[in-house]
């Protein structure tokens, strides 16, 4: 995989130079507390890896939830090279089949092979990235049970339903996330960093355990650019080839929502 265990509380994940220019510039943005803590590149085996915080260090048999944050799964720049050079991939063919196996066009089945913009704009159609914002990736429970099946969860009653799951049905634990999240909300709204980059493909990571704690970071930052000053974001206003947004922030007002429609009032 790519990750591997660090020592004392931190992990190191596969070098990403992307990833690393952002932890190092979010080391010194309001958003800190929010984002793991960078510890710079270390080499093992002939391999550089980010050495950062092992986020899950603190808690006791965690509950792990990885939200896909954006309305868009992909970057501007990927649309381009696939206008001008398409590569054609049957990875992500062999993928959309598996899930459906009427989703190819003609075309696509003939040549047994989607571009990659395809792909992604059809994931995102097939979860509540494209109508809500953000999709689940991925929960891992307390007593081990993983799923990752979520690809088709898009409605936001099916929504409800898997972080209802997810907390067990404890509303004090979803009444704390919702405390996190407004918090974060709060913070991302006064950011520098989150003004000046397009946020493509990060997660939210929502961690608890039975002690009661819950926290929420901002995790993943492969596909997280720097706009091209003067341009900044607001994060809300819809994707229009061209002007960079993402959606991050409509997808964090529309969880907040439904974490706030979960509990009694
Ligand atoms: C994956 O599709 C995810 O979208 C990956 O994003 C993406 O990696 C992969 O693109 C794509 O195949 P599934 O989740 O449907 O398997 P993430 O890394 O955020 O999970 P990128 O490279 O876009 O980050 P390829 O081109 O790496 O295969
Ligand atoms: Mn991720």
């Amino acid at each position: 995989g790519s990750f591997q265990a660090g020592e004392y509380g931190k992990l190191l994940k596969k070098y990403c130079e992307c990833e690393q220019l952002c932890l190092q510039e979010l080391m010194g943005d309001v958003l800190r507390p929010f984002v793991p803590g960078y510890y710079g590149v270390v080499q093992q085996d002939e391999q550089d890896y980010n050495l950062m915080d092992d986020l899950l260090a603190d808690f006791d048999s965690p509950s792990i939830m990885d939200c896909k944050m954006g309305s868009r799964t992909y970057l501007e720049e990927e649309l381009v090279k696939a206008r001008e050079r398409p590569r054609l991939r049957k990875d992500m063919y062999e993928k959309m089949v598996a899930v459906d196996p009427c989703a190819p066009s003609e075309e696509e089945h003939s040549q047994q092979a989607v571009l990659k913009p395809r792909y992604m704009q059809w994931r995102e159609t097939l979860s509540s990235t494209a109508t809500l914002g953000f999709r689940i990736e991925g929960i891992k429970k307390a007593d081990g049970t993983c799923n990752t099946n979520f690809k088709k969860t898009k409605d936001q009653e099916q929504v409800m339903k898997a972080l209802e799951d997810f907390v067990d049905g404890n509303m004090q634990i979803l009444r704390t996330y919702l405390q996190r999240l407004e918090e974060l909300r709060s913070v991302l709204e006064t950011s520098e960093f989150f003004r000046t980059h397009e946020v493509v493909g990060s997660s939210l990571l929502f961690v608890h355990d039975a002690s009661g704690q819950a926290r929420v970071w901002m995790i993943d930052f492969g596909k997280t650019v720097p706009l091209p000053p003067p341009l900044t974001l607001d994060h809300r206003t819809p994707w229009q080839e061209g002007n960079r947004e993402d959606g991050y922030m409509w997808g964090l007002d529309n969880l907040i929502h439904i974490f706030s429609a979960m509990l009694p009032s």
